[in-house]
């Protein structure tokens, strides 16, 4: 019955200026390559997926200049912002269309975008953020100048003004309030990253509290933290998982989560029924042998399918099973 379908949108976005390793714009395609369509289709018959091809943008001029007035230390600014711009558009078109959204990168410089348009169409969001990094450099703290370190610093209120030439306001009104940020997979934060998450309470699980009290704590405090009244998004860096499990990405760092505890992770978020929106960034092909990138493809496959309905217990949606053998 057409009733009860779910419509997921998916947009590509082979961006991969936010860091200097060639490799994970190739990702998009990949992944579909791999039959991510085939294995969310299969995870739960209801959904009704629409794949919206790869994101375009065109830089402006307007952008370049303010790249060479106000952030030429940071690269790739300008196509930064121009992708971003467009994606925060996509991100909105896909929610008048379809009950939640999936971005494919790219590197999680897109984290911006996909996540402030879902604010522009929601403004009452949580976001959890995924990953072995904080991603929350600002232009003049950042020690490498690679902008997908940045873009939890352009949606969070508190961190606006550190962004004053990027017109926020005008491209990307609602934003996030710190409260409704919750970390999870932390293992390499740099120094003024720890300063500005200890200066304004933004709560983060890093990889030893998942140690001290496991998964299933970490998750019940997380979705305490989170408004209950609100949609969440999750941006999921493959890099939080270990790199045994997730090898082909540009900053991999070792002792991350298990698989299971990413798949762990995911279901309980899916479970609370609120994730509307969800990126997977940071896949990157060019990186080790083709055994490494079967494997780091085959990890984000049971990641999604996790989000979008398959059941390590068997629970599932029946209907297209009860066809009259029992
Ligand atoms: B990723 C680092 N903090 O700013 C920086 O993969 C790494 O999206 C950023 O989490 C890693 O360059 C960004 C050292
Ligand atoms: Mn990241
Ligand atoms: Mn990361
Ligand atoms: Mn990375």
């Amino acid at each position: 019955a057409s009733g009860e379908q779910t419509r997921l949108g998916i947009i590509g976005v082979p961006f991969a200026k936010g860091q200097g390793k060639q490799g994970v714009e190739l990702a998009p395609d990949l992944l579909r390559e791999s039959n991510l369509r085939q294995v969310l289709q299969s995870s739960d018959e209801r959904l009704l997926i629409t794949d919206y091809g790869n994101l375009h943008y065109a830089v402006d001029e307007s952008l370049l200049q303010q790249q060479r007035q106000h952030y030429y230390h940071i690269r790739n600014y300008a196509d930064f912002m121009a992708c971003n711009l467009a994606l925060i558009e996509q991100v909105q078109v896909m929610l008048q269309q379809n009950a939640q959204f999936l971005t494919i990168g790219g590197d999680h410089a897109i984290g911006f975008g996909s996540v402030a348009g879902h604010l522009q169409h929601t403004p009452n969001l949580s976001l959890v953020w995924i990953d072995a990094h904080a991603d929350i450099n600002l232009h003049n703290t950042s020690q490498s100048g690679n902008i997908h370190g940045m873009p939890v610093s352009f949606l969070l209120r508190e961190l606006r003004n550190t962004w004053q030439h990027a017109a926020l306001d005008k491209v990307a009104p609602n934003c996030l309030s710190k409260d409704q940020l919750v970390y999870i997979g932390l293992r390499d934060i740099d120094p003024y990253e720890a300063f500005i998450l200890n200066k304004f309470g933004i709560r983060y699980y890093a990889m030893d509290s998942i140690d001290r009290m496991g998964v299933p704590k970490v998750i019940e405090m997380t979705l305490d933290a989170l408004d209950t009244q609100n949609k969440i998004h999750v941006s999921f860096d493959i890099d939080a998982l270990d790199s045994n499990v997730a090898p082909c990405t540009g900053t991999a760092v070792r002792a991350g989560l298990t698989l299971r505890e990413g798949i762990s992770i995911v279901e309980a978020l899916r479970d609370t029924k609120r994730v509307q929106g969800m990126d997977i960034v940071e896949i990157n092909p060019k990186l080790g042998t083709p055994q490494d990138v079967r494997t780091t493809v085959d990890s984000a496959l049971e990641i999604l399918k996790s989000m979008f309905g398959y059941r390590r217990s068997g629970a599932r949606h029946y209907s297209n099973l009860d066809t009259g053998i029992l």
